[in-house]
């Protein structure tokens, strides 16, 4: 298909430019709003024109850098080719690039790591900035100049509506059938006396199916013809395997106990392997006509609605390995009825987690005696990815779980420590911890019990021990008893780590 058929707006056509014409209207120094949630919907041309620009700019001794604002990860041909061109400034909201990951802890990006439900809004409070230029992708334009989403959906709304100038990539590969799978809803508003967004069930409809653009705005319209990034999945591992049968035990176990209704709650989970692999528990469990209310659409979603046990889900994003994009673009009619794709600031709704009643299911870097979580950082000081959305569906899940192996860098490091290095969560917002080694239910328990059950349930036999000990020692120490710390032993484990590369107490410090 040609971008001729692909952009219906007449006027739209003459302003097609090649991806190196337009990425040379974008100044250094700019704040630059971009398409792309984890690794869908983003664009393809622009980010390697923008490097070539800023590479032949530097060459000339000119800096150039630019600031890039997107809904959440992207790509090696998005984030990848301009961060290794020294083309970006400051980055925000969520990264998992390893180029742009390694720029970011060496200091040479500044990275904003935000709760993905926060991005819109806070652009459009005026908190961020100003937006020069939105660079997006779509799938096309109709006569009328409505935009077709692409795979995401994540802040396209808003970068359309706050910058001074727009940039359309028209992906001529990426299906057009996707038409009419969208909900954009344009109802958000900027405080007091906020309307309420009327959800009240996870698969309603409470917007539009286009985005809208100024056409005053477009400044230049690029052909792209290229799929989204293999987003593969390695098959789930034993350890995964065992997290997803206590997820659905305790599901099955909460039913029955009258705590979780019978049609089951909408489903949130993650990225990554457990959560695929309780997803594909799913599919053999027990529960029918599952409703999904998450960010990213992967694999494991895809096989539950395609064998009828969901019935509907709802995402910002759909992001597949190929194999499943084949899939979906084959029975593209049969998944256009069953997957709504909406805006960010609604797919991360707190105010819709907590009134649709989310289940919540999140992987985590380490999580401590207590309950404290951390999701991003590494021995308290290196970004990993960012805390995503995992904060907008814990704090206000009607059920949170936090999963992770007990144990990493084959069992050098325990993910179960006296205090974690840097806190994404705390305490309050964290319902369940789950490892290969146990479930610990943290409902209803005081501090010091909630300890006793995460190291018993939770933490590798090779660390419960020291931690038992920890926790003996700090309960004798008279400065407080409520939530009982040696402070001077609190980070001993990850600075042992540093100095000796394991946290095992039987290594000489
Ligand atoms: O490092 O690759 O160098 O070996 O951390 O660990 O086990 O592969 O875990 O891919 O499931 O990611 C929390 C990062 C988990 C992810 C996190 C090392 C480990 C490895 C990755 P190597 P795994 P996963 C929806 C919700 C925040 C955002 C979020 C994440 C690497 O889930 O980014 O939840 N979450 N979003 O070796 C030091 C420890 C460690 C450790 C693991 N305790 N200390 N290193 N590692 N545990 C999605 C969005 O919001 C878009």
């Amino acid at each position: 298909m040609t971008l001729a058929h692909r952009v219906l707006y007449p006027d739209f056509l003459s302003r097609t430019l090649s991806a190196d014409e337009a990425a040379a209207l974008i100044p250094a120094g700019a704040n630059v709003g971009m398409s792309g949630f984890t690794g869908a919907g983003y664009p393809k041309a622009l980010p390697a024109a923008i490097a070539a620009h800023a590479r032949a700019e530097h060459a000339a001794g000119k800096p150039y850098r630019i600031n890039v604002w997107t809904g959440a990860s992207t790509a090696p041909e998005a984030d990848g080719v301009m961060a290794d061109a020294d083309a970006i400034g400051q980055r925000l909201p969520f990264n998992t690039d390893p180029i742009a990951r390694r720029k970011i802890n060496e200091g040479s990006i500044d990275f904003i790591d935000m709760h993905l439900s926060h991005v819109a809004q806070h652009a459009w409070f005026g908190f961020l900035g100003h937006m020069h230029v939105a660079v997006i992708e779509v799938l096309g334009v109709t006569a009328d100049g409505l935009l077709i989403p692409s795979t995401s959906v994540g802040n396209n709304k808003t970068w359309l509506e706050i910058a001074d100038k727009v940039i359309l990539e028209v992906n001529t590969r990426l299906p057009a059938e996707m038409e009419g799978m969208h909900d954009i809803y344009y109802g958000t508003a900027i405080p007091p006396r906020r309307m309420p967004i009327h959800m009240t069930q996870a698969d309603d409809r409470i917007g539009e199916a286009y985005l809208k653009v100024d056409p005053a705005k477009v400044i230049a319209v690029v052909e792209t013809h290229r799929g989204d990034r293999d987003n593969v999945f390695a098959a789930p591992d034993a350890n995964s395997n065992r997290i997803a049968q206590y997820i659905i035990d305790f599901l099955a176990h909460e039913m029955k106990m009258g705590r979780l209704p019978k049609e089951m709650l909408p489903i949130q989970s993650g990225v990554g392997n457990v959560a695929n692999a309780v997803l594909a528990g799913l599919l053999t469990g027990p529960f029918e006509n599952l409703l999904g209310f998450t960010e990213v659409l992967q694999d494991g979603m895809l096989d539950l609605l395609r064998a009828g046990k969901m019935s509907k889900a709802s995402a910002t994003a759909i992001s597949l390995s190929r194999t499943a994009f084949e899939d979906f673009e084959k029975n593209i009619d049969f998944y256009r009825e069953r997957i709504i794709l909406r805006p960010q600031e609604i797919s991360n709704h707190p105010e819709l987690v907590r009134r649709l009643g989310i289940i919540a299911m999140n992987s985590m870097i380490e999580a401590d005696i207590y309950g404290n979580i951390n999701s991003t950082h590494i021995m308290g000081s290196g970004m990993m990815n960012g805390i995503g959305g995992s904060g907008d569906f814990a704090r206000n899940g009607y059920l949170s779980f936090f999963v992770t192996p007990s144990v990493a860098k084959d069992g050098a490091i325990s993910c179960i420590v006296p205090m974690v290095s840097h806190v994404d969560h705390t305490e309050h917002d964290t319902q369940i911890i789950v490892t290969e080694q146990g479930l610990a239910d943290l409902r209803g328990l005081s501090p010091k019990q909630r300890a006793q059950v995460i190291i018993d349930q939770c933490a590798h036999p090779d660390f419960r021990p020291a931690l038992h000990d920890y926790v003996a020692r700090a309960q004798r120490n008279p400065v407080g008893q409520h939530t009982p710390h040696l402070l001077n032993e609190a980070l001993s484990w990850h600075q042992r780590y540093v100095d000796t590369g394991s946290m095992r107490q039987d290594l000489p410090v």
